[in-house]
């Protein structure tokens, strides 16, 4: 099946930054194979495959230890490709998944045994359309009792409103890609400074400071996201994540190096106290919290 975007970078650096041990990847995704795994009929993009295996022998040449292997629209509703990843992973692995509302309650008995703790609500018109943020809400109500938290995609733009939805969510929420700022405003911008007072404002919502390559306008070294990521860690020390974004489904504009991903981590935490914080204890903490200190 053809795909109609870049493939993934084929040979990463080896980082120069050694990131703790126990590090974990907070967003990535698995593709496919598609011969197993089909894509979605109504997806919006067609990715490379981007298996398992490969993910996992990113994680070890990046000095990861963990991934967070979050369910992407291009797969839909159907979790097989990242079920598998999880069962394939020892222990390595959580997973957020994507539901259907009417998903029978064994589906999500089986998902959380998997590894499952958050779903995806994804508000991006150019991957979903008009979000069904109805649906999202009843699916929010059904997950919640299991300890589930709510991973939440949108853009800058539309934060004004979605308040009023992300506000009332029964759990701890996850912003994806430091809510999609225009990173042309600068961190002073007026939209970048409103999802600081709402994240002021309610302690349950995390962020992830990923995605520069997205994000960027300048290109790498994103020097451009450099400010935006390192003011969020700064602020908010306890409910921010970082992640790959690998295989950066959907990118046109250029492909990234996950080596130097990772080396962009001491420039948007500088101190190796934050640096853990930021790699280990938060996502322990919100995947692994029986394991969490
Ligand atoms: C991402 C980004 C994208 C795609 C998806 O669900 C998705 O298809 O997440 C994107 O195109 O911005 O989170 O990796």
């Amino acid at each position: 099946m053809p795909s109609d975007y870049l493939p993934f970078h084929p040979d990463p650096s080896r980082p120069r930054y050694r990131a703790p041990a126990g590090a974990v990847d907070a967003h990535c995704h698995v593709f496919g194979p598609a011969s197993r795994f089909p894509f979605a009929p109504g997806r919006r993009y067609t990715p490379v495959d981007a298996p398992k295996e490969k993910l996992f022998a990113l994680r070890d040449h990046l000095g990861l230890s963990r991934n967070v292997i979050v369910q992407a629209s291009c797969h839909g509703t159907d979790n097989s490709a990242m079920v598998d990843a999880l069962h394939a992973a020892g222990g390595r692995a959580r997973g957020v998944a994507v539901l259907a509302e009417d998903a029978p309650e064994e589906e999500i008995d089986r998902l959380h045994a998997a590894g499952v703790r958050g779903v995806r609500f994804n508000f991006l018109r150019r991957l979903v359309g008009e979000a069904p943020r109805e649906s999202y809400r009843r699916i929010a109500e059904r997950v919640a009792p299991r300890g589930w938290h709510f991973v939440v995609y949108f853009e800058g733009a539309d934060l004004p409103g979605l308040v009023p939805f992300l506000t009332a969510l029964p759990g701890p929420v996850v912003v994806d890609h430091m809510g999609r700022p225009d990173i042309s405003a600068g961190p002073e911008g007026a939209g970048f400074r409103a999802f600081l007072s709402l994240l002021d404002s309610q302690p349950r919502i995390w962020v992830k400071v990923s995605c520069p390559e997205r994000l960027t306008l300048a290109g790498p070294p994103y020097d451009d996201v450099v400010p935006f990521a390192r003011l969020l860690v700064a602020r908010y020390p306890d409910r921010v994540l970082w992640g790959t974004d690998w295989p950066h489904p959907n990118m046109r504009s250029h492909m990234p190096d996950d080596g130097a991903l990772v080396d962009m981590i001491p420039r948007i935490a500088p101190d190796p106290a934050a640096q853990r914080r930021l790699l280990v204890d938060n996502p322990m903490r919100l995947y692994w919290p029986e394991e969490a200190g």
